[in-house]
């Protein structure tokens, strides 16, 4: 059966007006103690004559993704702590504090461990200046890279052994001939597996433009070099910040059956014309006055209608335009973003 599709807002009201339809998919609504999605049964009963379904912060609230298997994640990655040396928290460059995991320290105890923050190519390159200088000030090691470029890999594998120094030092002295260990965790997609493969040279770990491939953990070795066990990502239970859980929606961290896409797709729009108009003007030949005074669904529209995505009686295929909004702008397609900066 054919999904069905927004309809044309009747009049230029705000963003409330704009969702004030049915969520197409209201599989939005989970648990999030287990990650259970809440059947019909079990959804808060509507009044009848409720009319707004969702504003953007209502939205962002209810994002929220901790499945089962990611509690098992966790379990497991505390029990394989004991055989790594280190780990290594691999974040995304577009997103730098949405996808660092709070609770780090928590999960990884008083085992050392290295960020590295993914697919800087896809971040935009004086936003990164910026983190790099803010990081700099951290006592942490953080190291850019990009898989699909190669950039900073090759400062990986020399970072786990500054790094462990001493106990690799030890264990040469004792004549032990033993490679450092690695665990690679974060959030899901962010690029474990991919980073894995792209160390060992090899195709060796399951990697996916999807979030949750990984489903259980994988030691790879990269010869003479190091040992590196690959991990499901995992996210945490609740979001604090409501923007964590849109940022990581957008970037693909967050399995897009569980959204509204098309109420995403809304809410980047805004963001993309409040910090990069000139991106968003150049992919999609928007003009000034398509941006000017606009509310965020008037300019989805726009970007439908420029791109032909139009059904029968002229309406824009709005499921149509999330999809492609949402696929270029995490293939970098609109350009290089980042979404925050150092505070
Ligand atoms: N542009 C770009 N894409 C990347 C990079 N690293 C990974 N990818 C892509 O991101 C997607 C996810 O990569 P995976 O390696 O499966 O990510 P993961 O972190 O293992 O994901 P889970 O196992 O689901 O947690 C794939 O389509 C990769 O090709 C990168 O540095 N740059
Ligand atoms: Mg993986």
């Amino acid at each position: 059966m054919a999904e069905k599709k927004y309809k044309k807002p009747e009049k230029k009201y705000g963003f409330a007006k704009q969702t004030a339809k049915p969520f197409r998919k209201r599989k939005i609504l989970s648990d999030s103690a287990t990650g259970e999605k809440l059947s019909d049964a079990r959804r808060p009963k509507k009044k009848k004559d409720e009319k707004k379904v969702s504003a953007p912060s209502e939205l962002a609230k209810a994002i929220q993704w901790f499945p089962g298997h990611m509690t098992k994640a966790i379990r497991d990655i505390n029990e394989s702590l004991s055989y790594v040396d280190i780990a290594i928290e691999l974040c995304d460059a577009r997103i730098p504090t949405s996808s660092r995991n709070p609770n780090i320290s928590k999960i990884l105890g008083a085992k050392p461990y290295i960020t590295v923050m993914n697919k800087s190519a896809l971040a935009d390159p004086e936003k990164t200046a910026l983190w790099k200088k803010y990081y700099d000030n951290e006592e942490k090691t953080v190291i850019f890279t990009d898989c699909q470029t190669g950039a900073g890999i090759n400062e990986i594998v020399p970072a786990i052994k500054r790094e462990l120094k001493e106990k690799l030092d030890a264990y040469e002295k004792k004549g032990m001939k033993r490679l450092p260990r690695a665990m690679i965790l974060g959030v899901t997609n962010s690029g474990k597996s991919t980073l894995i493969n792209r160390l060992c040279g090899s195709k060796k770990a399951k990697a996916e433009d999807r979030a949750g491939v990984t489903r259980t953990q994988q030691w790879v070795t990269v010869e003479g070099s190091v040992e590196l066990l690959d991990t499901p990502g995992i996210l945490w239970p609740k979001f604090n910040d409501e923007n964590v859980g849109l940022n990581l929606a957008f970037t693909g961290a967050i399995n897009d059956e569980i959204l509204d896409i098309e109420e995403i797709a809304v809410i980047l729009c805004r963001i993309l014309a409040e910090k990069y108009p000139k991106l968003l003007k150049n992919r999609y030949k928007l003009e000034e006055n398509d941006l000017e005074d606009k509310m965020p669904f008037e300019i989805f529209e726009k970007i439908g209608r420029n791109r032909g995505f139009l059904m029968s009686k002229g309406e824009v295929d709005t499921l149509r335009c999330a999809r492609m909004l949402l696929d270029e702008f995490r293939s970098g397609k609109i350009g290089r973003i980042t979404l925050e900066i150092p505070e």
